[in-house]
């Protein structure tokens, strides 16, 4: 029997009660823009979606995926938020920046989790090729972005339905 893959590019619509009162900050990386572009633009619309309002959607750059987790951490502290979401993309490369910047942003991002009180959604492609990348930010492998904005709806219905 073959194992079906799950993934949240397909995803139910679900209702979150009170949509409209939830305020999601978004973290992005610059490096790899063209893809992280991609992922911003497909989450934010997965959002509006699900009746997030736009001027409740807080968009903030940072250079790199490196970054994403002092930018989560500064944007938590600077405004009041339900959920964030890091969006980010880190592609192989000839030396191993791709496993010390991954590895950094997957454990701050954790570390967020554990010491904040709003969920932090780790929405990084971590790619061997540039073509993996763009195969997941809107080509044949559908668009990650949903997947990130789904994931924090989710955790957030979790922390007010317990
Ligand atoms: C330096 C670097 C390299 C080589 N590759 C990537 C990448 O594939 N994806 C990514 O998001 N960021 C990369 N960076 C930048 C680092 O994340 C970080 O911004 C710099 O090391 C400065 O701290």
């Amino acid at each position: 029997m073959t194992e079906k893959k799950k993934n949240l590019d397909s995803y139910i619509p679900f209702q979150l009660p009170s949509a409209e009162k939830y305020r999601i900050g978004i973290v992005v990386s610059e490096w790899n823009d063209h893809i992280t572009d991609s992922l911003l633009k497909v989450a934010r619309e997965a959002l509006l979606e699900q009746g997030i309002l736009e001027e409740n959607i807080v968009v903030r750059h940072v250079p790199g995926s490196f970054e994403l987790p002092t930018g989560a951490a500064h944007l938590i502290q600077q405004t009041p938020l339900d959920g964030v979401i890091c969006i980010g993309c880190i592609i192989q490369g000839e030396t191993r920046h791709f496993e010390f910047i991954a590895h950094a942003t997957a454990e701050g991002i954790m570390q967020l989790n554990l010491s904040q009180k709003v969920p932090v959604i780790f929405s990084v492609l971590t790619c061997d090729t540039m073509q993996q990348a763009e195969d997941r930010s809107g080509g044949k492998m559908g668009n990650k972005g949903i997947e990130g904005a789904i994931s924090c709806l989710k955790m957030i219905a979790l922390d007010h339905t317990v």
